[in-house]
């Protein structure tokens, strides 16, 4: 193993080459850049997630004169978040565009951002990210070769399924949901009674489409880019988790930049938050609009019921001092 890289790691270098030779298209955009940062996403081309990196690459090449870019390499070109955060923290890969779920089980702190009905709205997200609890967790990156750049939205994740509709709990019963690789999903799926399956983003529509899984759980911008809404047609508004994303930069490639160009970066990311919130609000509503007009069946959930069914996973993670105090600042918030 080289430098403690993995072979997932290692793989994702190689498939780092190969895209680097393949994406014709950014090279051109970017000629006279002499440092090109590279940056990885899951989603495809066009998702806020994928415009606001590049609208950020954009602006820092501008603002040096061409000296410094970004190149996105998006729909997992890069491989699977995991991978992306492993090879960003070793300085394989300069940016990770990355769900706080991915992110869970090696940053405990994160947790609080995934855990089940912990924000009111997107609105009191978005305080709580701007705020003192989403800078306390963007800093705890750096214990582990990452910087925390900016949280982008990611909605409210929904329950979807191929084989009935879902009002309350019991309805997902014995049902094989997909869930991202994080023991607050995994838990959250068993409390609600149904069969979690960890599978990665990219594994998640042929799993459907297979029927290996029953459903999966995503937001509306997701479950309409991906197409699983062509297999699963029952959506539940459970709106369990508003699970954000986090935009993470390799801690040794920012710290070998000259302090201009530091700054300007993390300035940059800062400011792409609006640009992607902007975004994402109409990409969302598109989003549920052209899935409704498809024919997927929208069903309103019992949110007690459901909220009563997670509570308890919810209430062991608050055993945690540091989650705790997190959790209060963010319901002052509410
Ligand atoms: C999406 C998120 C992706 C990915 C995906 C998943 O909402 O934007 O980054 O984490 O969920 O469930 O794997």
């Amino acid at each position: 193993m080289l430098l403690g890289l993995s072979s997932a790691a290692l793989a994702g270098r190689a498939a780092l080459s190969v895209a680097a030779a393949a994406s014709g298209e950014a090279t051109k955009t970017l000629v006279g850049s002499e440092t090109v940062l590279t940056a990885a996403d899951v989603h495809v081309d066009g998702y806020p997630t994928v415009e606001a990196v590049r609208w950020m690459g954009e602006v820092i090449h501008r603002e040096t004169g061409g000296r410094l870019g970004i190149r996105v390499y998006h729909s997992g070109q890069l491989g699977r978040e995991t991978d992306a955060i492993n090879l960003a923290r070793f300085g394989a890969l300069d940016i990770a565009r990355v769900n706080i779920a991915a992110l869970n089980n090696a940053f405990p702190l994160t947790d609080i951002l995934a855990l089940p009905y912990v924000f009111d709205s997107t609105a009191h997200m978005r305080r709580a990210l701007d705020g003192a609890p989403g800078r306390e967790v963007l800093k705890a990156f750096e214990a582990r070769g990452l910087v925390g750049l900016a949280f982008y939205d990611s909605g409210t994740r929904c329950f979807y399924n191929h084989v009935r509709p879902v009002v309350e709990p019991a309805d997902l019963k014995g049902l094989k949901i997909r869930v991202p690789p994080s023991d607050i999903f995994v838990g959250l799926a068993r409390a609600l009674g149904a069969n979690p399956t960890p599978l990665s983003y990219g594994e998640v529509f042929s799993a459907l489409q297979t029927r290996l899984i029953d459903g999966a759980e995503n937001n509306w911008t997701t479950f309409y880019t991906s197409r699983q809404f062509e297999v699963a047609r029952h959506w539940a508004m459970s709106e369990h988790s508003y699970s954000p994303e986090a935009l993470l930069m390799s801690k040794q490639r920012l710290d070998s930049l000259p302090a201009a160009d530091r700054e300007l970066i993390l300035a940059t990311a800062l400011k792409s938050v609006p640009y992607m919130r902007e975004r994402w609000d109409r990409r969302e509503a598109e989003s549920r609009a052209a899935v409704e007009k498809d024919g997927v069946k929208v069903t309103d959930v019992d949110r007690k019921a459901f909220q009563q069914a997670a509570a308890p996973m919810l209430e062991a993670h608050l055993k945690d001092t540091d989650l705790n105090r997190l959790y209060r600042e963010i319901r002052a918030l509410a």
